[in-house]
């Protein structure tokens, strides 16, 4: 059995993810779909929240015969990957400017761990410009961003908006 890991903040989860997770699902029969836990960085959604959110949107998901898990690590995620017996890390390329980060990281996890592999997949062009980040900012500001996020994540940040 081929199993990946799928580490990311996902604050909140987009189209672009859920692409990601699609894609990886022709190449491995589980995904691990794991939520980081840093106590250094104040994410806009709680843990709780953004594993919901996740869980949420993967339901509507044809996974076909691959198996999806939401978890959550902290510490190296090199080790959550042997810990969980997984063979690879997946990571999102949009574009270039990603590719940068994404080697360096790839690169520091090989040496760290060399059993495990990193695969770099690509989300369809319509999703190559959506991030967590520029979502977060259009509901800030008062935007919408339908389409790009799925509906339980529209619902989730125009109440946190309009709370604060
Ligand atoms: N299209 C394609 N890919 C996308 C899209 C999109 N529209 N949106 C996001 N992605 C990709 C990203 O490029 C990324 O690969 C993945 O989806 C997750 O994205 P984010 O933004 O939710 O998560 P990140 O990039 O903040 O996650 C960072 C990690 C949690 C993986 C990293 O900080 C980490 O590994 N931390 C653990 C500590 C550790 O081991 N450090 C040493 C690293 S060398």
């Amino acid at each position: 059995m081929r199993r990946a890991i799928y580490p990311g903040s996902f604050d909140p989860v987009t189209y672009g993810h859920i692409d990601i997770i699609e894609r990886s699902c022709k190449l491995f029969d589980e995904i691990i779909i794991a939520v980081l836990i840093n106590p250094e960085k104040r994410p806009l959604f709680s843990l709780e929240e953004r594993q919901e959110m996740l869980a949420e949107a993967l339901a509507n998901i044809n996974s076909g015969a691959c198996h999806l898990r939401v978890e959550s690590f902290q510490g190296l995620l090199v080790r959550f990957a042997i810990e969980r017996q997984a063979d690879a890390i997946i990571r999102g390329i949009r574009a270039i400017s990603d590719y940068e980060y994404e080697l360096q990281m790839a690169l520091m996890n090989r040496r760290l761990e060399p059993r495990i592999e990193t695969v770099f997949l690509m989300a369809a062009e319509a999703y190559s410009y959506v991030s967590s980040r520029l979502v977060k900012e259009i509901y800030q500001l008062g935007g919408a961003a339908q389409g790009l996020v799925p509906p339980s994540v529209e619902r989730r940040m125009r109440e946190k908006f309009r709370k604060s």
